[in-house]
């Protein structure tokens, strides 16, 4: 799963990338042109199997996330920043919404309903560059070929361009699966998932629960493929580099419920419908991060294609069976450990075990 922080400059978002990668240290402010690290994924679940199991390795899921420059207003068709977003999963637009008169905003006064919507433009007015040359190219090939696969094309394309003159993302525009696929290679920006991050300041914890409504951004909920969540990434920052108590009295202090990192990575699960399932034993507990609704099989190939391949049943436990049981023997004593095919649909915290043969 990979993440692109953009946004206008000055928004916060290397002070989040920090945050989210652990890299204080070496993050480039002011430049942050593209520059990609890991972030990896908090969850008390496998932190709990590694206090039963002891095991040699503990290993979080990860997300990737790439910080680009920040975005002038205007530039989107030619902007570089934009151009380093087209690999990722989810685009997370970090919108301005904390006062601070020694960090100038290029937009003017402080507006993340503005903003949020500045930048929809903006990914809008990009793919609508493309999608106009394709249109122009298939055209003349439908003239001079008449294809049906062109034709085909052409009329998705018409379909698109429909959509963004009419100042609508691509995300709201209803696709078959097929059309989906077919689009994949032109890597759309607006047709992304979109989380609109709120970097609100360190006086608006208050709000952070509020969610879409606190900041003026209620337009945004609902939408196809978008989620709104708020954070306040310079005093989080700062919270990082406390030890875990500290931190907790701090945050608790400020009325900040739930840790930025938290929030942020459960919106990301959120937006993008994935979850996650567990490996645990002596060796290494671990987790892994798989699509809501994925079957045992393709699960069992986010570890690795021959366990997929050599499938022949999997021992499933939820959690918080397995930490009731209080371990592997006593869950299959209790039968709250069970054995599933290869049709069975994962779910969130499953502990499994795959049989194979290879
Ligand atoms: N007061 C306050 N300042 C913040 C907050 N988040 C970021 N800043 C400050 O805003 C300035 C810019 O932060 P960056 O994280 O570098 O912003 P950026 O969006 O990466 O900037 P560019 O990459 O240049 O577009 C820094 O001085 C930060 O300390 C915040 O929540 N509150
Ligand atoms: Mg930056």
């Amino acid at each position: 799963m990979k993440i692109g922080l953009f946004g206008f400059p000055l928004t916060g978002k290397t002070t989040l990338f920090e945050l989210l990668t652990g890299t204080a240290a070496q993050a480039q402010h002011g430049r942050g042109e593209g520059q990609v690290g890991i972030c990896k994924v908090p969850d008390p679940r496998l932190d709990k199997l590694t206090e039963m199991y002891s095991p040699k390795k503990h290993t979080p899921a990860t997300i990737e996330c790439v910080d680009v420059a920040g975005v002038e207003k205007g530039q989107a068709a030619k902007a570089l920043p934009l151009d380093q977003l087209r690999t990722v999963d989810a685009l997370a637009h970090v919108v301005r919404a904390f006062e601070d008169e020694a960090v100038p905003h290029s937009e003017g006064p402080i507006d993340p309903l503005r903003d949020a919507i500045s930048m929809e433009a903006e990914l809008i007015l990009a793919d609508m560059v493309v999608v106009e040359k394709r249109v122009e190219k298939l055209t003349l090939n439908v003239k001079k070929m008449n294809k049906a696969e062109d034709k085909r094309d052409l009329e998705l394309m018409k379909r698109c361009l429909a959509c963004l003159e009419e100042e609508q993302p691509l995300r709201n525009l209803e696709m078959t699966e097929d059309e989906v696929v077919s689009l994949r290679g032109y890597t759309f920006l607006s047709m992304k998932p979109l989380l609109v991050v709120v970097n609100a300041g360190e006086d608006a914890a208050d709000k952070l629960d509020g969610g879409a409504a606190a900041f003026g951004l209620s337009e945004f909920e609902g939408k196809p493929k978008t989620y709104v969540t708020a954070l306040s990434a310079k005093i989080e920052a700062e919270i990082a580099q406390l030890d875990a108590e500290d931190a907790e009295v701090f945050r608790s202090d400020l009325g900040i419920t739930e840790p930025a990192l938290d929030r942020m990575i459960r919106a990301s699960y959120d937006l993008l419908g994935r979850m996650s399932f567990f490996t645990a034993g002596e060796d290494e507990c671990r987790a892994w991060t798989i699509r809501k609704g994925t079957i045992a099989r393709k699960a069992a190939g986010a570890i690795h294609s021959d366990i997929e391949r050599g499938f022949i049943r999997a021992e499933i436990i939820a959690h918080t069976d397995l930490v009731e049981a209080g371990s592997w023997a006593a869950g299959r004593d209790k039968g709250t450990l069970r054995l599933e095919g290869k049709e069975y649909v994962m779910q969130d915290g499953d502990v499994v075990n795959f049989r194979f043969n290879v």
